[in-house]
């Protein structure tokens, strides 16, 4: 019998790359057990370097003996394991652009990714971006909307939600915590991340979870999902 996939995972509530790692792990079908790790937990270094076989990183896919520590690496693994199609589109010159725009997320957007940290249970109304979040956001602009209009969306690749999907559900997030400002076109497909099935799961998920101690003191007794505000435009 093949060994038994685990997947180790930061809080919902705040770690964007576990939200990618399972998301691909989901669009691959095969069943799998989480294994949670409390980042505000003093002693979580420890406990993350065990439970990723010494990678120190979350997502990490664990199947026996050995670890893949990377979420570009999982949507890989998961594509592989599973139908053409559950993970990257079909067509070839497609799947070649989703994996750049997925590369294009896992290596960039730092100033949106270090200013505006995921957080599934608050909402910041006040929140000023500054002028390299604003570039950050005209990027995105600049790199999904020419994809959906061809596509004609919801997702990036047409009706089915997929890896490169997964990789900017994170950013949709932030665009919801923050109420961060950004065109029609990109606040629909946004509208439509969130309000994926998969996506949803985790989102309430997140609400609920025990582990949660930085700073929570503001946060939302029902966390932002069901209050159905649009972003700015
Ligand atoms: N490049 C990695 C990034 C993973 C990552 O940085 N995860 C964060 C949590 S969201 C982490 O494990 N940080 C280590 C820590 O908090 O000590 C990936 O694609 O999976």
């Amino acid at each position: 019998m093949s060994d038994p996939f685990t997947l180790v995972l930061g809080n919902r509530t705040y770690s964007s790359w576990s939200l990618r790692g399972w998301l691909l792990m989901k669009l691959a079908g095969h069943p799998f057990e989480e294994d949670m790790i409390w980042l505000d937990d003093p002693g979580y270094k420890e406990r993350m370097q065990a439970a990723t076989l010494g990678f120190g990183t979350v997502p990490t896919l664990r199947i026996g003996e050995r670890a893949i520590g990377d979420s570009m690496a999982i949507a890989e693994y998961a594509a592989e394991i599973s139908a053409p199609g559950q993970v990257w589109p079909v067509d070839a010159l497609d799947r070649a652009e989703a994996r750049m725009l997925a590369a294009k997320m896992h290596a960039g957007f730092q100033n949106l990714r270090a200013q505006c940290p995921m957080n599934l249970s608050n909402v910041f109304d006040a929140f000023e971006p500054s002028t390299e979040v604003r570039a950050d956001l005209k990027t995105l602009e600049d790199l999904l909307c020419p994809v959906l209009e061809r596509s004609g969306g919801p997702f990036l690749y047409g009706g089915t939600f997929g890896a490169a999907d997964a990789f900017y559900a994170p950013v949709a997030a932030r665009i919801r915590t923050f109420r961060l400002p950004v065109n029609a076109a990109l606040s629909g497909y946004m509208d439509a991340v969130l309000a994926h099935p998969l996506v949803r799961e985790w989102t309430q998920a997140a609400t609920q979870e025990p582990g949660v101690a930085r700073e929570r003191t503001d946060r939302l007794a029902h966390g932002w999902f069901e209050q159905g505000t649009r972003y700015a435009d």
